[in-house]
């Protein structure tokens, strides 16, 4: 039994330290040489359980022995697997190094999308005059789309040429005015609130075309409120946005959801009236429509016109921004190409 022992004992240090430390399943052969010697099933397990057959005399001296072949075989296991995990963390170390001379990775920073520059310049502005931003619904109800804004059946903005039909009674929102709607309906006045947001019309795309397009809306109902509230405000918004010296006008226009209504030029910026490329010779650049809100809708919406009045006013945010940054083409808004974003 002792020469069972002794050759236990060499096969098991010869076979781990036979196991390359730098293979890659040193550590799963060591713990396959440790199970094999000392696991519950392992070769001195088996040695051990013969025990029964020996002389009391010999088996404290065959015990003895192979409580020493089994601290040896467990201290050449932890050796081994010390070895292992050292040589294990200098490659990770080696693996790790950082070249200091190296170029570092740019942290390249991202911007907001020119729509959204001038949007929120827009929205800073009327914060500043006390409005609230109000978002709604892109699928509206026709009702709140046309209906309750005065538009009658028969008017073009109605026809499915012009206008998203869902069915008969939904449609995607052609303006922003259906949300103003929704808020005179459930606000008592003072109502100040501008809103924007996507709209949508069935137009075919080009160059100042898109199915898609976004507008800034802003309405105001209180007492008292006159056409001088919104020639003022719309001048100090002119003022913000193109700067001091900006001149508007305003030209009667049509609009079934205002009574009077008015289109606003502003004095061109690139020739100062004279007439230019930009202007297409007029001297003015049409930024609006505005209009004292027509006292059908303040009733349709449980406004009592006799005792508030209000005005209203739509812009388009494409042809801003794209007057702005001197874009002639409305598609590039829309295609998300870095190179052309980058520039703005
Ligand atoms: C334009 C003209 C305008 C309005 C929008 C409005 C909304 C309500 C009541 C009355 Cl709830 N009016 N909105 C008024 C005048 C003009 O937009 O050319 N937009 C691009």
């Amino acid at each position: 039994m002792k020469e069972m022992l002794a050759k236990i004992r060499e096969n098991a240090a010869l076979e781990i330290s036979a196991i390359n430390i730098d293979s890659e399943e040193a550590k799963n052969l060591l713990e396959d040489a440790r199970v094999k010697y000392l696991g519950k099933k392992g070769e001195l397990t088996s040695v051990l359980r013969g025990m029964g057959g020996l002389s009391p005399e010999m088996r404290p001296v065959i015990g003895q022995v192979s409580n020493e072949v089994r601290e040896f075989i467990e201290k050449e296991v932890e050796e081994k697997k010390n070895l292992i995990a050292q040589r294990e963390t200098a490659r990770r170390l080696e693996k790790e190094v950082i070249d200091v001379t190296m170029p570092g990775k740019r942290n390249t920073s991202g911007r907001l999308h020119p729509l959204t520059q001038v949007l929120t310049e827009i929205e800073d502005i009327f914060i500043g005059l006390g409005f609230e931003i109000a978002e709604g619904p892109e699928v509206e109800l026709d009702y709140y789309n046309f209906e309750a804004l005065n538009i009658p059946k028969n008017h073009p903005a109605r026809d499915t040429q012009d206008t998203f039909y869902i069915n008969d009674n939904i449609v995607l929102r052609t303006q922003t005015s259906p949300m103003q709607i929704r808020v005179m309906e459930k606000t008592k006045p003072p109502i100040r609130i501008i809103a924007p947001g996507r709209v949508y019309r069935s137009d075919a795309v080009d160059a100042t075309h898109s199915p898609l397009f976004h507008q800034i809306e802003g309405l105001v109902i209180d007492k008292g409120v006159t056409m001088a509230d919104l020639k003022g405000s719309l001048e100090l918004f002119a003022k913000k946005l193109y700067g001091e010296d900006a001149v508007i006008r305003f030209r009667p226009h049509h609009f079934p959801f205002t009574e009077p209504s008015a289109e606003v030029d502003i004095c061109c910026f690139s020739c100062g009236g004279k007439g230019c490329r930009l202007c297409k010779g007029e001297g003015w650049i049409e930024i609006l429509g505005a209009g004292m809100v027509h006292p059908k809708v303040l009733e349709t919406c449980g406004v009592d016109p006799k005792e508030y009045s209000g005005f209203a006013f739509g812009l388009g945010l494409e042809r801003i921004v794209m007057r702005r940054f001197d874009i002639n083409d409305m598609r590039l808004l829309y295609e998300n190409d870095l190179r052309f974003l980058k520039q703005f």
